[in-house]
């Protein structure tokens, strides 16, 4: 018997797992493109944008799938126009897009043939959105990620069901493995008909925990089909086997200000974090709580400050537009980055661990420092990791600093600071 272990235990720590998963050399390099870039943006749409009251009010509002049915025959987004999203995100310095192809109501924002509950068969607009997203985003050099939820409040397949969606009026039975198939069948459109995918977004899994996903298989499925599409699961906890990134949901990496990430640990993997800019992922008409440019500058450094993208919400209108709230906004960070982008782009978590006067990124012998809160005009910082030769601001100006075996001291006067985020650059040797 204890032979018996002792051969399989030595059996399997020579034998490589069935499953381990070893990305391909085009999804390494694509990692690092990936946390070169730093900064996307995240869009929320669907047809409960009709509603203007989020993207959860399928469930909330105990919608019946009847009901809900009544909603794509009013979504016309005539004002829906890619260049001019995909051209706002350029001016916003970000690098990708992250976009719902499905959300939890289970509606498609594609032209999907295996199922009509999609763009093209219900609604009077009839055009794949995402295609053309698609084209614009490869013609101005910009990543499309699709957003794909597991959890679907609509599929009578999804089932048995999960925490969410329990008010549908669906029957109560189902072959949780064809909707699998489904779902599998969507991901196979999603990477085959949309040109270079830069990954997949999976969020709903947290709806079942204890179910067969089957992920396996859906992760093998992308990978063969491309290799380099990332995969990330907003699954909240450390990432599962087959992914190559890992994502935080309203909190910077490690944080725990969000009741879902009160056991979240950081990984090894690339890492994402996504924020809002008032308080909806999805269109709400009644929510005006919006952050300001500085706070989300502050979110963007920060996060980069934790080795971290940031990924930054909006939630289109019914009509196909982005409200002037977010786009101000958007223009305004992609002002800053225009001016400081080098502190970001390309950058990694800096040696100095995040505090609360700011953090800082580094890249190569370049250490940026971001002076987010810093009251003082001197700033005590331990040792780095080589001796200084030059201190400036980004505009040129030199920062007066000092060295000595206990560490650096730099002297930023007040009047000198960016109200946004000071960043000062020190070249090492
Ligand atoms: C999820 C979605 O439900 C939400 O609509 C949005 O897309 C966001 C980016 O991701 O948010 C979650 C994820 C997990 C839980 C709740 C909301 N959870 O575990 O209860």
């Amino acid at each position: 018997m204890k032979t018996g272990c002792l051969l399989l235990s030595s059996l399997l720590a020579v034998l490589p797992a069935a499953a381990e998963y070893r990305p391909a050399a085009a999804n390494l390099a694509a990692r690092q493109w990936f946390q070169d870039a730093r900064f996307g943006l995240f869009i929320h749409w669907g047809v409960y944008s009709v509603l203007g009251d989020g993207e959860w009010v399928m469930n909330n509002r105990k919608i019946p799938v009847e009901e809900y049915e009544k909603l794509p025959p009013q979504f016309n987004p005539t004002k829906f126009d890619a260049a001019e999203w995909v051209s706002l995100v350029k001016a916003a310095g970000m690098r990708y897009i992250t976009i719902t192809s499905k959300h939890h109501d289970g509606f498609a924002m594609f032209d999907s043939k295996l199922t009509d509950w999609d763009i093209v068969d219900r609604t009077p607009y009839k055009k794949d959105v995402l295609k053309m997203l698609a084209d614009e985003c490869h013609k101005q050099g910009i990543k499309l990620f699709f957003y794909h939820s597991h959890l679907d409040w609509h599929h009578p397949d999804y089932y048995p069901r999960g925490r969410t969606g329990r008010n549908t009026g669906r029957p109560e039975s189902g072959e949780w493995y064809r909707y699998l198939d489904f779902m599998d069948g969507e991901i196979r459109e999603l990477l085959t008909n949309y040109g270079e995918i830069g990954g997949i977004w999976f969020d709903g899994w947290w709806d079942k925990p204890t179910a067969d996903w089957r992920l396996e298989k859906t992760y093998k499925l992308i990978h063969d089909l491309q290799p380099a599409a990332l995969i990330g699961n907003n699954h909240h906890r450390l990432p599962f086997e087959g992914e190559d990134f890992q994502m935080f949901e309203k909190d910077l990496p490690g944080g725990k200000t969000a009741e879902f990430n009160k056991d979240a640990q950081v990984g090894k993997l690339p890492l994402e974090t996504c924020e809002t800019i008032n308080k909806a992922w999805g269109y709400n008409q009644n929510d005006q709580q919006y952050k300001s440019t500085r706070e989300l500058v502050h979110y963007l450094v920060r996060a980069a400050g934790h080795n971290a993208n940031f990924l930054l919400n909006v939630g289109p209108r019914p009509d196909g537009t982005i409200q002037p709230e977010f786009s101000e906004r958007l223009r305004e960070i992609g002002g800053w980055l225009r001016a400081n982008g080098e502190s970001i782009y390309g950058t990694r978590q800096g040696p100095v661990a995040p505090r609360d006067w700011g953090v800082t990124t580094q890249k190569g012998k370049k250490v940026y420092v971001h002076l987010l809160k810093l009251e003082d005009e001197v700033l005590a910082l331990p040792k780095l990791p080589g001796k200084i030769t030059r201190a400036a601001l980004v505009n040129g100006a030199k920062v007066e600093y000092g060295e000595t075996n206990l560490g650096v001291l730099l002297k930023v006067p007040l009047a000198g600071r960016d109200p946004l985020d000071t960043v000062v650059t020190l070249e090492l040797q």
